[in-house]
């Protein structure tokens, strides 16, 4: 069985966790804590030399590490219930709008980054949630544009069934959401992450389901 290693408030983590889920696809979950003690982290980097969350362990010598390349490995491995569109035009797109997500936005706002900006910056916690919210709206912006100019209004980011943009938006939103950030200017975001999370695979995929959470807080 794939083993995905995983900390529930990973959004990266989030994204994989949906798409197995979509896919039907079992999985074992081995839970790393993100916000523990870094020694108890150093037996992760012999799976993931960049000691980051999610990786997905295929077999003993097949390891995959990076939300979108395995996004993508799972799509060619289970095509059933894909997560692209068929159509070469509608794929780009679907890509692009992720990677606002996948490529623009988490990587300045990862813990390690937001790390670093406190104990090396010295910044103060407002100017870090300064940091945080400047960079989420940077990404929220453009999307609500783009889903905007869509010459109709769609049940999902780009049609009438979940992809990959889906997969991507819904953990950013449940963070925004679970920040306080003010998300009034966007509604067509907030109307299709309410609409993925009326599904159970987005639902059993949600950080506060998960067991590494729930063994925290008993
Ligand atoms: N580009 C990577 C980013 C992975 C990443 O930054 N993961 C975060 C959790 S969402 C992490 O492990 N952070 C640990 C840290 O910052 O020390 C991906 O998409 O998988």
């Amino acid at each position: 069985m794939l083993q995905l290693h995983t900390y529930y408030r990973s959004v990266s983590a989030h994204r994989v966790r949906i798409a197995l889920n979509f896919k039907g696809v079992p999985y074992e979950a081995i839970y790393t804590d993100l916000d523990g003690n870094m020694g108890d982290r150093l037996a992760y980097f012999h799976t993931n030399p960049q000691g980051l969350i999610p990786a997905l362990v295929v077999r003993d010598d097949l390891v995959i590490t990076q939300s979108s390349a395995i996004l993508e490995y799972l799509e060619e491995r289970y095509p059933e219930r894909a997560i692209l569109p068929d159509d070469l035009e509608r794929r780009a797109r679907v890509r692009s709008f992720a990677q606002i997500a996948i490529a623009d936005t988490h990587p300045l706002n990862n813990l390690r980054v937001l790390r670093y900006l406190r104990d090396r910056v010295g910044m103060e916690l407002q100017a870090r949630r300064d940091w945080f919210d400047y960079w989420m709206h940077k990404a929220f912006t453009p999307m609500e544009s783009i889903l905007e100019q869509q010459p109709e209004k769609q049940r999902y980011c780009f049609g009438e069934t979940v992809s990959l943009a889906d997969i991507c938006l819904v953990p950013q939103v449940y963070l925004a959401e679970h920040t306080g950030l003010d998300m009034s200017e966007y509604p067509n975001l907030r109307r299709i992450y309410r609409t993925c999370m009326t599904l159970a695979a987005f639902q059993s995929a949600a950080p506060e389901t998960q067991t590494d959470l729930l063994r925290k807080t008993r």
